[in-house]
């Protein structure tokens, strides 16, 4: 899902003699076994090899991690009871000490079962219109896949790998062997085929729009170093990125470097604004000027500053001619030619509701400073979400930094540390998903997944393509949260009960779980080994992940799960390879340390490093430590030249402009999303939404720990309100609140503060769907599941991205019965 790119630096040689000492002082070691002691001998080894660090002085842990962190868990009695986070790390997020909530967390699935009328009916009649809400019967392990394997059968062979949509997306846990959505498609490519997804729910519309702007992703890219930002960059602009959030989690184990980088700005003095609705975590403990524009105006805005460089000749003609293409035609665009729209700062004041001296200020200090633009995603997961990176990355050649020591714009720092430097050493290889069969698969658009299983046949758009939904008839979740992540979820709920069958492997009853026919139980990563790199863009670490714990209940890993589907399939050879956990895992090592071998950094034998209970820290080349991003293409441009048709940045891109789409052209620009502040919707609605990501959870995963205590307000997902709007509605703190629209109702818990812009609403993602009638679409979701409200449209035939991060919406004290919050509680039966 994160296509991590990951940059390939010269080598940094380590002295030949360092090397040999190392290796000559392993050799003469004895085995090892059992938990490592941080005695004489683990000393002289750590002196041996600096990468493989010490253990901090607790020696009582087990060493592990996850999304939030590595840390030693502590267990007594077979029961997880404490955590201890690494020493290397240096902020430790809270979420670690949740681990042994998550493991005896009492709404964990603890056998298989199966939906009652499913059982009856089978999956032809099924009665699929009682998901959510029909008794659970509880199943042997044996009788689970054998139902599951018999329709994966039936429905490769009778209607085409295309049938079943095992997408899968999701944040599942860490560890690349028990990477549940991975092991997924290895069975089914093992056995026919699948219908897979296109792009994320993260990044939709800036990964597509901007492999043709600057011919890569981009938004997955490393970013310039972090010492190098923090030697020359003068003004930093932290455009909807909220990186004191963000930065606490990761996709591998996250090496938490980002934020060190940020206090090292704060520290030095370094000018920071942040331009968001709502004044961010990172706005307040950075001290950071705070500017609010109304929600979803960022285009317009980007587009004003444009124009005060062009008016002021701020601009860089030198680097624009060189390195760029189509910047007249912008500039055309900018003084209105064809449209008779002068777009200066005055026009931008009056969409944004910023002032417009405040922008030609701000054009203009960025122009005279080395600016970096630091861009988050949320503006991007908006109707028309690919311009406002496009225009980013416009504004920033304009300035002509790009390349620069400090200078440009960077789409990841907000992002499991983008920036933090790469290490030299070798990358983990996960589990592989296999090959696909000749057939298949194909893949539809991750975020038209509601579209897709209620239309089939519709043709749609996508990125200079045409995709047709096929015929889903069974639906398979592992390691994601659909009813989490997708936008309106009334919407998805009609779409959800189209096809036979829908089965999910879940440690949890999230409403994925409650809306599925047949529910097998997984593992938490606590309960099974693992490997995990640390850093995602820095590949600093390699981290074991030691079970903790005996499976709970009767559950299984994912791997044993499809090993069990695999066995009924007959393919059970080919997708164990004949290996079992142990053997991968040392396989996985193996060739991690061939290549760290080639890069001339020796690490101990898989046998000595898992025994260890330690991990592993590769050496920084000093070079990496000021890596800056496009300093290539801008020292070469011939020579480096972008992924792009021109090889230089496109401005203006002839690609898309020939896709002839309404709804994003071949120039970026300014184009009103379908629901806003002036909008028809306003009207009714005049609230907008702003759905950020959760300090204390990823997304749904957490919700169901006693952390919730710390943000649920009477015992809802909490709503953040400005005073105006809530004394023109007689709302106070700590009120229960009915926020609405036309697609949805939640129940919240009102927070007043100046924190939000007048006429915007917080409500952060992923409190679990709990809805008072789980069969009828539109009743009060009694938890507060923001996706309740949000709107389910492409954000253009380009990129198909999610546009999670607005709607319109009014709120109301609410006055009914107050109904008890069930989002978290185990179903009848189950
Ligand atoms: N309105 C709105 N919606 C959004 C967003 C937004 O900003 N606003 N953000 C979007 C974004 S960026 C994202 S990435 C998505 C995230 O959406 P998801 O990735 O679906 O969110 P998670 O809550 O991480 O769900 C992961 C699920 O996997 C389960 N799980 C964990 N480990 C394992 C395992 O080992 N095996 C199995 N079988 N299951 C496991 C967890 O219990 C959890 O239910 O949400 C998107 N939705
Ligand atoms: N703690 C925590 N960390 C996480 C996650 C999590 O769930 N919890 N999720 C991870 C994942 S999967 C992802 S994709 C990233 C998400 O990273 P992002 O997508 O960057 O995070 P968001 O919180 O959605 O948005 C960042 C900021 O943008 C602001 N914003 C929203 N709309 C607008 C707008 O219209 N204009 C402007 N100027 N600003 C706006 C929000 O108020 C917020 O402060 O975070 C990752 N890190
Ligand atoms: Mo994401």
């Amino acid at each position: 899902m994160k296509n991590k790119q990951v940059i390939t630096h010269t080598l940094q040689r380590i002295s030949r003699r360092r090397f040999l000492t190392g290796a000559a002082a392993l050799a003469s070691l004895p085995l090892l076994s059992g938990i490592w002691p941080k005695t004489a001998l683990a000393e002289a080894i750590t002196q041996a090899l600096p990468q493989f660090s010490a253990l901090r002085q607790a020696q009582k842990g087990i060493l592990t991690g996850a999304h939030w962190g590595a840390f030693e868990a502590i267990v007594e009695n077979g029961r997880m009871v404490d955590v201890k986070p690494v020493q290397d790390d240096p902020s430790p997020n809270e979420l670690i000490t949740m681990a042994p909530h998550q493991v005896h967390a009492p709404n964990r699935v603890k056998y298989p079962l199966v939906r009652k009328s499913w059982l009856e009916g089978g999956a032809l009649n099924g009665k699929p219109e009682l998901r959510g809400q029909d008794e659970w019967v509880r199943i042997s392990w044996d009788k689970a896949l054998t139902l599951v394997s018999e329709q994966i059968a039936r429905l490769q062979k009778e209607h085409g790998p295309q049938s079943i949509y095992a997408g899968s997306y999701g944040w599942k846990s860490v560890g690349i062997l028990h990477n549940s959505r991975t092991l997924l498609h290895r069975l089914l490519n093992l056995t026919g085929g699948f219908l897979d997804y296109a792009g994320d729910y993260s990044t939709g519309a800036a990964q597509v729009i901007m492999s043709h702007v600057v011919g890569s992703m981009e938004v997955y890219e490393q970013q310039t170093a972090w010492p190098d930002v923090i030697n020359n960059s003068e003004l930093v602009i932290l455009w909807g990125c909220n990186p004191s959030v963000t930065l606490r989690n990761s996709w591998n184990i996250p090496d938490h470097v980002g934020q060190s980088g940020f206090a090292a700005l704060k520290k030095k003095g370094t000018r920071l604004i942040s331009i968001d609705p709502v004044q961010s975590d990172t706005t307040r403990e950075l001290n950071a000027e705070w500017l609010a524009p109304r929600p979803y105006t960022d285009s317009a805005i980007i587009i004003g500053l444009a124009h005060t460089l062009l008016t002021e000749k701020l601009h860089n003609t030198d680097f624009l001619t060189t390195y760029t293409v189509g910047f007249e035609k912008f500039a055309d665009y900018l003084n209105g030619t064809e449209d008779g729209i002068v777009k200066d700062a005055d026009w931008a004041a009056a969409i944004s509701g910023i002032e417009a001296e405040t922008l030609r200020t701000l054009a203009r200090d960025m122009a005279k400073h080395r600016t970096m633009i630091m861009g988050g995603w949320g503006i991007q997961r908006q109707h028309h979400g690919e311009q406002p990176h496009w225009l980013l990355v416009t504004l920033a050649a304009m300035l002509g930094q790009i390349g620069l020591p400090g200078g440009g714009f960077g789409f990841s720092y907000h992002y499991s540390s983008g920036g933090s430097p790469t290490a030299r050493g070798g990358i983990l290889a996960g589990i592989s998903a296999g090959l696909a069969p000749k057939k298949g698969p194909s893949s539809i658009p991750v975020a038209r997944i509601a579209d897709c299983l209620a239309n089939p046949g519709k043709t749609i758009n996508f990125n200079g393509s045409r995709v047709t939904y096929p015929d889903v008839k069974m639906v398979y979740v592992a390691g994601g949260n659909t009813f989490h992540q997708h936008q309106d979820t009334n919407n998805l709920i009609k779409a959800w009960q189209r096809p036979e069958t829908i089965v999910v492997n879940e440690p949890y009853w999230t409403a994925t779980a409650k809306y599925a026919d047949i529910v097998l139980p997984a593992t938490t990563s606590y309960e099974r080994n693992d490997l995990e790199m640390g850093g995602d863009y820095s590949q600093l670490y390699v981290f074991p992940m030691h079970q903790c714990v005996p499976p709970q209940h009767e559950a299984r890993n994912d791997y044993d799960i499809f090993a069990g589907l695999a066995e009924k399939l007959g393919v059970l050879a080919q997708y164990t390879e004949g290996k079992d956990e142990a053997r991968w895992l040392k396989t996985m090592y193996d060739n991690m340390k061939e290549q760290a071998r080639a890069a001339r950094v020796a690490l101990p034998p898989f046998d000595m490093f898992w025994a260890s209970n330690n991990y592993v820290r590769f050496p920084i080349p000093e070079e990496n430590k000021q890596w800056v991003r496009f300093a290539d293409f801008r020292e070469n441009p011939l020579l480096n030249p972008l992924g792009t048709p021109t090889g230089k940045i496109e401005i203006y891109s002839d690609t898309v402009a020939k896709m002839n789409y309404a709804d994003c052209h071949g120039l970026p620009g300014w184009l009103p999303p379908r629901e806003w502040y002036q909008s028809q919707e306003a009207i009714k609605y005049p609230l907008s939404l702003n759905t950020a990501h959760p300090i204390n959870r990823l997304h749904s995963q957490l919700d169901n720990t006693p952390l919730r205590a710390k943000y649920a307000v009477a015992d809802r997902e909490a709503i953040w309100i400005h005073p105006g709007d809530a004394r023109t509605r007689n709302i106070t703190d700590g009120d229960l609140v009915r926020a609405f629209n036309d697609r949805g109702q939640i129940l919240v818990g009102a927070v007043v503060t100046e924190r939000v812009r007048p006429g915007v609403v917080r409500i952060s993602e992923g409190a679990w769907f709990d809805p008072a009638d789980p069969t009828t679409p539109g009743s009060i979701c009694k938890n507060g599941n923001v996706n309740c409200l949000t709107f389910d449209i492409g954000s253009s035939s380009l990129a198909q991205g999610n546009c999670g991060q607005m709607a319109q919406l009014d709120i109301e004290k609410y006055r009914g019965p107050v109904p008890l919050n069930t989002a978290h509680a185990v179903p009848t039966g189950a």
